[in-house]
């Protein structure tokens, strides 16, 4: 049976076009390394929720209070990702209907912040998020925002320099999770910060939240009042956001995210949402997330054997970031000649990075497709010496090419006999 199921046939003849369009997205992330620190690869069990009926119905609301009729089935597939997703993280209440990270962000804020408030948050040229303040974003825009960073020395979060601001600014909401930023995140001290400020902790561990499902790093949810996160990345889901958050703000998050911030939910992305976490509360998935991790510090110690320098001396999580000024290319020039060799990763600024964001002086790696796709620290060293071989010398992208091509063939993230 072709990977896309019966149905497939019907798309070819119906819609060929579209039909190529979704054959060569398959070749391509079968045919290449994805090391984008963001992306993953589903079940066929997360896909096959996603392409079913329950993309039809209208629920506007929530479990046993809804706004349209006939929900009583799809009530079932919430009811199930929220208790699923409780159980997975020890939280008192969640909320699985953001359709985004964004929209996750946008309804915390919603629920904890009025126009103009202070917010304190990670600055997004040190590894934050562009909804964590960024003023081309909503939140930089509606919001007072505070931004802290990382030290100069060691690249690390300055938690001295979060409280001295929280201090001096007294913000509502002390808000930390990072895209590029591969060390742990201390909550405990967070939490003490937002505390003596009696502000909001929420963290946004989109990123990481399936190592913290996985047991491979500590869980943000016993100190944040509010978690926020994205179903796709670790987690291995479908594209989709959701919230974690205390019994007390409950009733304030749900009132955010219907009817503030969204309308109806998607039946299907949350019966697939249901799927990934009774997934990840198997214990496979504790491996998988143990795996990610080992992968990360694997890949990070050859790219640096390689001559590029790890942003804050290595990796505790599933991304490494690193300074390609060593080698002389800017991130922008790596991403490119690894393009050309089938290795799709990101330039990214690295902390007090010179060059603007179109150019960079990094790129960003990460191990949940690769590790997905069952490949081991040993793996790990031949990609980061392709890597740098390819970053190195543009020349080599044809042979690159040729050896990663090898790897995938017999690590296939979606065999074609599924
Ligand atoms: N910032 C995106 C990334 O990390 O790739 C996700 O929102």
């Amino acid at each position: 049976m072709p990977f896309y199921g019966p149905d497939f046939a019907r798309l070819q003849r119906q819609d060929p076009e579209v039909a190529r369009i979704l054959l060569d997205e398959l070749a391509r992330v079968r045919g290449g390394l994805q090391l984008i620190a963001s992306e993953n690869f589903t079940s066929p069990a997360v896909l096959a929720a996603l392409g079913s009926t329950l993309t039809n119905k209208y629920a506007e609301g929530y479990p046993g209070r809804r706004y349209h009729g006939g929900c009583e089935v799809v009530d079932r597939a919430e009811y199930l990702a929220i208790e699923r997703a409780r159980a997975l993280f020890g939280a008192e209440h969640a909320n699985v209907q953001p359709h985004s990270g964004a929209s996750a962000n946008l309804a915390a804020y919603a629920a904890l912040l009025q126009p103009g408030d202070t917010m304190l948050a990670m600055a997004l040229e040190h590894g934050g998020h562009l909804t964590h303040g960024s003023k081309v974003n909503f939140s930089g825009r509606w919001f007072d925002v505070v931004a802290y960073g990382v030290r100069r020395d060691t690249e690390l979060i300055d938690y001295d320099e979060v409280r001295d601001l929280a201090l001096r600014h007294q913000p509502k909401v002390v808000v930390c999770g990072a895209t590029a930023y591969p060390r742990l995140i201390d909550f405990a001290v967070l939490r003490d910060i937002a505390d003596e400020v009696g502000a909001w902790l929420l963290a946004d561990v989109a990123h990481t939240i399936g190592l913290m499902a996985g047991g491979a790093i500590p869980s943000a949810v016993p100190y944040a009042d509010v978690v926020t996160f994205t179903t796709h990345k670790a987690l291995r889901g479908p594209r989709g956001g959701a919230i974690l958050c205390t019994a007390e703000l409950a009733r304030r998050i749900d009132r955010a995210v219907f009817p503030f911030v969204q309308d109806g939910p998607q039946m299907h992305t949350i019966a697939a949402k249901a799927v990934a976490f009774g997934e990840a509360l198997r214990p496979e998935f504790a491996a998988y997330a143990a795996a990610v991790v080992a992968n990360s510090r694997a890949l990070c110690e050859a790219l640096a054997a390689e001559g590029m320098r790890p942003v804050t001396g290595g990796t505790d999580n599933h991304l490494a970031l690193f300074d390609l000024r060593p080698l002389g290319v800017s991130g922008a020039e790596a991403e490119h000649r690894c393009a050309a060799a089938g290795i799709t990763l990101n330039r990214n600024v690295i902390p007090y990075d010179p060059e603007p964001p179109s150019a960079t002086s990094g790129i960003r790696v990460g191990t949940l497709c690769v590790t997905t796709q069952g490949m081991g620290p040993e793996e790990m060293k031949e990609v980061g010496s392709l890597v740098a071989r390819v970053v190195r010398d543009r020349e080599s992208a044809a042979a690159v090419r040729a050896r990663v091509s090898s790897m995938v063939a017999i690590h296939q993230p979606y065999p074609s006999d599924l």
